[in-house]
């Protein structure tokens, strides 16, 4: 039987290099692989967790759209749609939130983090990891390949579906989160102590964004933060962090192994030399990107077709997930 991979991403802000890493690249391999069954969304509820601008917000899921074609994926080979164009999400997000316990969500710590950020909390962040459980399980997930970030969320998801199927009987398959062993947490260019992050995306020199220019990405790159020293190895020290930050992002691009990426650099003269080579690949990959991207974006009937033909795959078969669960909560369904 096929493995079922489920995977999303926030329309938040154009997507940068961590997303692409850790996320979005993988999913472009997993694409390719003949025992697996992919299903890729972009999950526009979830950025409504936290303030957005309605006309952005709208441009911004068409964006993602033409860049998940400018990367790779092929909607003849993945289903690709909007979470709101499938009203299962938003039914099956409270049907989950009346199995799970509100202390399990107080704990998530991205929602700690996130809310300290936020004037007013709202309660659709606290619930964010419900409504990303409710996207996986209705579609019987085997497999979420994630960055690190979201292993905590995809571990609740395994524990909400245990919990139903306690309570009901079997029903969801409990997911795996499918993690990289390498690149899976990105860290900020001008800090590299925190997470690359789309919220952080407008703060400059934080982010290479998967659509920058090639000066902007050379200015960020260049910009880096690193340390006073001349070393230029992995390490775990968080003095280096911003040094084993961009040979991480280096070793990522080029697949190079962590020996053949330090002699690459063993006789660097500095980080400048670094820098300029992580720059230069990070270009190589993004450039045939941003063009694609750019003639993609341009036909938006295509664009809307597409989104229609994901949107009745993903319902096709999250549905009838649906009426079963409501049927086992006891909801009376219209005969
Ligand atoms: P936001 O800041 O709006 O929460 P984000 O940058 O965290 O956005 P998401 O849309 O939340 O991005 O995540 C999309 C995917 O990218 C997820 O699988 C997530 O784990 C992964 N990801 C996000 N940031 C990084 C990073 N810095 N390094 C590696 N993977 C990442
Ligand atoms: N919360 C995830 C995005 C997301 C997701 C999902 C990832 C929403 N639903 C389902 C995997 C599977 C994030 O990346 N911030």
């Amino acid at each position: 039987m096929k493995q079922r991979v489920f995977s999303g991403i926030q329309p938040s802000n154009v997507i940068h290099i961590g997303n692409y890493i850790g996320a979005v690249r993988r999913w472009v391999a997993s694409q390719n692989d003949p025992d697996k069954e992919n299903i890729f969304c972009i999950v526009d509820l979830h950025a409504l967790t936290v303030p957005q601008d309605p006309t952005e917000l709208r441009e911004r899921t068409l964006d993602l759209l033409a860049l998940f074609l400018a990367v790779g994926l092929d909607p003849d080979k993945s289903i690709l749609f909007v979470q709101s164009h499938v009203p299962v999400h938003a039914e099956g997000a409270w049907l989950l939130n009346c199995i799970t316990p509100i202390g399990w969500l107080n704990k998530m710590t991205q929602f700690k983090d996130k809310s300290s950020k936020q004037e007013t909390i709202l309660a659709g962040l606290l619930d964010y990891p419900v409504l990303m459980a409710a996207d996986i399980l209705f579609y019987d997930t085997h497999e979420v390949p994630v960055g690190e970030d979201q292993k905590q969320h995809v571990e609740l998801t395994r524990n909400i579906a245990e919990r139903f199927n306690h309570h009901y009987g079997e029903t969801f398959i409990v997911p795996e989160p499918m993690i990289a062993a390498s690149g899976a947490r990105i860290m900020g260019l001008d800090d590299p102590s925190a997470k690359m992050s789309k919220s952080s995306g407008a703060v400059k020199g934080h982010a290479v964004n998967l659509l920058d220019d090639p000066k902007v990405i050379e200015r960020s790159i260049m910009r880096a933060k690193t340390d006073s020293g001349s070393d230029i190895r992995f390490s775990k020290d968080p003095v280096k962090a911003g040094v084993n930050n961009l040979l991480t992002i280096y070793q990522a691009l080029t697949g190079k192994t962590q020996e053949a990426v330090e002699t690459d650099f063993a006789n660097a003269r500095g980080y400048g030399d670094l820098k300029k080579a992580v720059a230069e690949v990070v270009i190589s990959v993004t450039e045939p990107i941003r063009v694609q991207h750019r003639a993609i974006i341009a036909d938006r009937g295509e664009l809307e077709r597409l989104m229609q033909l994901g949107a009745e795959k993903a319902r096709s078969i999250s549905e009838p997930r649906l009426q079963d669960v409501k049927q086992k909560m006891g909801l009376l369904l219209p005969q």
